[in-house]
């Protein structure tokens, strides 16, 4: 019942809006001229459905976009993921695993909407969300200081913000949202204080950094994919900020002591395993940023994808 992983939809979203610098936009173009396509169809022998087009959605510009309960550019980035999700959904609802290559983690408001709604139509299941980041992501517009919507994806597809301006999110209904208790965090380590609140109010399962020095990378995947439970439709959302900026230093909010290379690759072969997954995005990659590191880094991401894609060592 779950997706072909030889059937393969990808969507490239060059779109930065969701926090303030510029560069982010162009990852997809990095990864795809770094051979992404050309690897999936050669080396993991998947059909690959690409319209061949890095999307900017600059027809959805608005001519304003002022600040609205603090969040800042709230039109574009509504309008944008809206989009999003639509491209996603209609990968997902044909029985195509679904890639999307990110643009800042603002979009994952539409991958992971895209998802929830094709997969609850298709299979009349809720979907489990792997969140792998330095972040957790789960601001609402008020808990946040910085007003960047990057930061707030998680509480827009849980329900925990709303809105009812359609203009503002006001798009997403029950039918896109992901539930708290489907939500698993890997790589946390800088989280802010109303996050704390949200993550424990609502019995969210996180393994920090610190749970991942203690028990070791193995046994966290392990917790993980129980408390998902096996058979369950997971789609990975990979922020490249979680590994360590030693291998990932062109990303827009690095932080020091990250996971490295090869536990990231790791979480990747475990969702692999599974057989379960059936999305997959990779964000906050941004060439612009530390440029003797934009290689590294888009070389670490092709890497996540293919261990996600069910690369394997042998
Ligand atoms: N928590 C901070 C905020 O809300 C920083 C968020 C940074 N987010 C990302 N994605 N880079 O994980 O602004
Ligand atoms: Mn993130
Ligand atoms: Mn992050
Ligand atoms: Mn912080």
């Amino acid at each position: 019942f779950l997706p072909d992983r030889h059937d393969l939809g990808v969507v490239a979203v060059g779109f930065s809006g969701g926090q303030p610098k510029p560069g982010v936009d162009a990852a997809p173009m990095a990864l795809i001229e770094a051979g992404l396509i050309q690897q999936l169809e050669e080396d993991l022998e998947m059909k690959v459905s690409y319209d061949g087009t890095v999307h900017n959605y600059s027809e959805l510009l608005p001519s304003d976009d002022p600040d609205y309960r603090g969040m800042k550019r709230p039109k574009f980035a509504s309008a944008v993921t809206k989009e999003v999700s639509e491209q996603v959904y209609n990968h997902a609802k044909s029985g195509k695993l679904v890639l999307t290559l990110g643009g800042d983690h603002s979009i994952a408001i539409g991958t992971v909407s895209g998802t929830a709604k094709a997969i609850r139509e298709r299979l009349g299941r809720e979907i489990a969300v792997i969140w792998v980041d330095a972040h957790a992501d789960i601001n609402t517009p008020e808990t946040s200081d910085s007003g960047n919507i990057h930061g707030m994806p998680v509480a827009f597809l849980a329900g925990l913000a709303k809105e009812d301006r359609e203009d503002v999110f006001g798009w997403l209904k029950d039918e896109h949202r992901l539930s708290t208790k489907k939500l698993v965090y890997i790589g946390l380590r800088d989280i802010d204080r109303g996050e704390k609140t949200i993550l424990r109010e609502h019995g969210i399962k996180a393994f920090s950094m610190h749970d991942v020095d203690r028990h070791g990378i193995g046994k966290i995947m392990d917790m993980a994919l129980g408390w998902i439970g096996s058979d369950t439709p997971i789609h990975l959302s990979f922020d490249i900020d979680a590994l360590d900026p030693m291998y990932a230093p062109s990303t827009g909010t690095a932080v020091r002591g990250g996971l490295t290379l090869r536990e990231g690759d790791f979480i990747c072969e475990c969702v692999a395993e599974t057989g379960s997954l059936i999305a997959l995005d990779l964000v906050e990659v941004n060439p612009s940023l530390d440029e003797q590191g934009a290689s590294d880094t888009v070389r670490a991401g092709l890497s996540i994808v293919r261990c996600a894609l069910g690369d394997t060592l042998l």
